[in-house]
C-alpha cells in the first residue's frame, strides 16, 4: 500500500525495533469482530468469477469467526510456504517493510477500520492485509516472488530506485490481473479487499488492461485514491517470479532515461 501524507494511524508506542507488536487479540471488541465478519461476508460474495481460484481456495482455508488470530494462522502459513505474518501498528518504513518480505515475514496491521470506512480506506487495515494479502502467501510461487521482491526492494533503496519498485508492487501484489483458462481474474490484494473495484477491474470498459511488461510497469504512475486506469495482466505467477529474479541494477539507469507514463493513457 502507499504511504499517506498525514501521520499514519495506529499505536507505535509499544513496537519492537523491527516495528512488530503483539497482536493483543483479546483487545478486540465484539463490535470489531462483527464488523470484520460483515467485511468478509460482503467480499466473499463477490469473489466468484473475479478472484483467481487459488485466492478463493486459500481464503477459505484461512477463514476465522471474526478477526483472525495471527498465531493460529501462522501454523497454516508456515507449514504451506515457510512464511509468517508479523503484527505491525500500521505502515512501516520502506526499509523495514522490504527487510521483512526478504525474510518471508509479511507485516499485517493490527487495527480495523471504523464502520464509516466500510467501503473505502486509504491505509492498509487488518482486513486489507489479512483478507487481501495473506491467502496468496500460501501459494508457493507467489510466496517466492514476494520474497524476491523484498530482496529487490532492499537493493533498490540503496540505488535510490524505490519509486520503480513501488510501481511494480502496486501493479502486481496490489492491483494485478491474471489470465486463467476460465478467463481474466484478479490476484491483487487492493482489488480483492475492495467492494467496488473487484467487479470494476474486469467488467468496466474504461481501464486499460495491458500485458505485463516489467519496464512499462515501472514507468507507469498510479493513483491511490480512485479505481485504477491501467491494470497489468500476467499469464502465471512463474512469469512474475522469472521477471523479478533478475538483478534490476542495470534497469534503473535505463528507466531514468525513459518517460514516466500517465496511467490514464498508458
Ligand atoms: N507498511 N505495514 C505496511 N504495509 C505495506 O504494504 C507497506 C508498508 N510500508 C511501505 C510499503 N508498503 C511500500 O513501500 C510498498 O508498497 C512498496
Ligand atoms: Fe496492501
Amino acid at each position: 500500500m502507499i504511504k499517506p501524507e498525514h501521520e499514519p494511524r495506529g499505536d507505535y508506542s509499544r513496537m519492537r525495533a523491527d516495528y512488530t507488536v503483539a497482536q493483543n487479540y483479546s483487545g478486540y471488541s465484539s463490535a470489531e469482530h462483527d464488523l470484520y465478519r460483515r467485511l468478509v461476508e460482503r467480499q466473499s460474495a463477490k469473489l466468484a468469477g473475479y478472484a483467481c481460484e487459488e485466492f478463493i481456495e486459500n481464503v477459505a482455508l484461512l477463514s476465522s469467526d471474526g478477526i483472525p488470530n495471527f498465531d493460529s494462522a501462522n501454523h497454516l502459513i508456515g507449514a504451506a510456504t515457510g512464511w509468517q505474518i508479523v503484527a505491525v501498528p500500521g505502515l512501516v518504513p520502506d526499509d523495514v517493510f522490504f527487510a521483512h518480505l526478504a525474510a518471508r515475514r509479511f507485516p499485517v496491521t493490527v487495527w480495523l477500520r471504523t464502520p464509516e470506512e466500510f467501503d473505502y480506506i486509504v491505509e492498509p487495515d487488518i482486513f486489507h492485509d489479512f483478507f487481501g494479502h495473506v491467502p496468496l502467501l500460501l501459494n508457493p510461487v507467489f510466496a517466492d516472488y514476494l520474497q524476491e521482491y523484498g530482496k529487490g526492494g532492499m537493493k533498490a533503496l540503496g540505488l535510490d530506485a524505490l519509486g520503480y519498485l513501488a510501481r511494480l508492487y502496486w501493479y502486481t501484489v496490489e492491483f494485478g490481473l491474471i489470465n486463467t483458462p476460465d478467463g481474466m481474474r484478479t490476484y491483487g490484494a487492493g482489488i480483492l479487499s475492495s467492494g467496488g473495484e473487484i467487479t470494476y477491474c474486469l467488467d468496466s470498459p474504461s481501464p486499460h488492461r495491458l500485458g505485463f511488461d516489467l519496464m512499462r510497469v515501472m514507468q507507469t504512475e498510479y493513483r491511490i485514491d480512485r479505481f485504477q486506469d491501467t491494470y497489468f495482466v500476467i499469464d502465471n505467477y512463474e512469469q512474475l517470479f522469472r521477471e523479478t529474479a533478475q538483478d534490476f541494477t542495470p534497469l534503473y539507469p535505463r528507466l531514468r532515461k525513459l518517460p514516466t507514463l500517465d496511467p490514464s493513457n498508458a
